[in-house]
């Protein structure tokens, strides 16, 4: 079997990179890195030697590529079927697929407004009317999903999905913008950053050697 690699770009700000990185490091599913820094006059040519779209990530499988996070989520779950990377039962398992397809497309007003930068704290900023709004849904839906689905484990639907590894950037996103959730969506959080895959990249984000401007300099003290 041909050895898995994931083109992904920075650890500390590639919210859509890190999703698939999360998935395969908490599943324990091997791949090698290519890592490539995001907003250089370069990193547009390099990314589509690998993805056609010129986005991160892209998932490399011998010959196939595949671009965008949850077409590689879906194949993941095909290519590993006993690991069980979606709920096991039907019902959870629709649900969870819901609440990803809602990621995927949705809470643009945070992701606007609160850039994921795991290594970096700025509570407070970045509120407003849009972004609350996207606050409050988040932690209906992570409340609900931990109360009806949640009980065999710490995660939304009990055991670690996929569904989680796509809201990995949101629990950073409140980490560094202080954002406390309530009740089972607080306690959801703080599992999730206790998780040795979350743990993992909070690390590699911490050393990587690269710092974008756009992004560092926007909240200044
Ligand atoms: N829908 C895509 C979104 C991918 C995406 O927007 N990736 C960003 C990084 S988080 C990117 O590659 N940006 C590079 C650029 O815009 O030049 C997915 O799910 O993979």
């Amino acid at each position: 079997m041909a050895r898995l690699s994931l083109v992904i770009g920075n650890k500390n700000y590639s919210s859509w990179s890190m999703r698939a990185w999360i998935l395969m490091t908490h599943f324990r599913i091997a791949f090698d890195e290519i890592q490539t820094w995001l907003y250089q006059p370069d990193t547009e040519a390099s990314i589509k030697r690998y993805s056609p779209t010129g986005l991160v990530p892209c998932l490399i499988d011998g010959p196939l590529h595949i671009w965008d996070t949850l077409a590689i989520a879906e194949y993941l779950a095909e290519k590993f079927p006993n690991e069980n990377l979606w709920p096991a039962a039907r019902d959870a398992r629709a649900i969870a697929r819901s609440v990803t397809a809602e990621m995927h497309s949705g809470f643009g007003a945070l992701r606007r407004s609160m850039p994921m930068n795991i290594r970096n704290r700025y509570p407070c900023k970045g509120r407003g009317d849009e972004v609350d709004r996207d606050i409050a849904r988040l932690e209906a839906m992570w409340n609900d999903c931990r109360r009806r689905l949640g009980g065999g484990g710490d995660f939304l639907f009990g055991q670690f999905s996929i569904a989680d590894a796509f809201y990995a950037p949101i629990v950073f996103r409140f980490n560094t913008y202080g954002v406390r959730p309530r009740d089972l969506a607080g306690t959801y959080m703080q599992a999730m950053l206790a998780s040795p895959a979350l743990q993992k990249l909070a690390r590699e984000a911490a050393s990587e050697g690269h710092a974008l401007s756009v992004y560092d300099d926007r909240y200044p003290a």
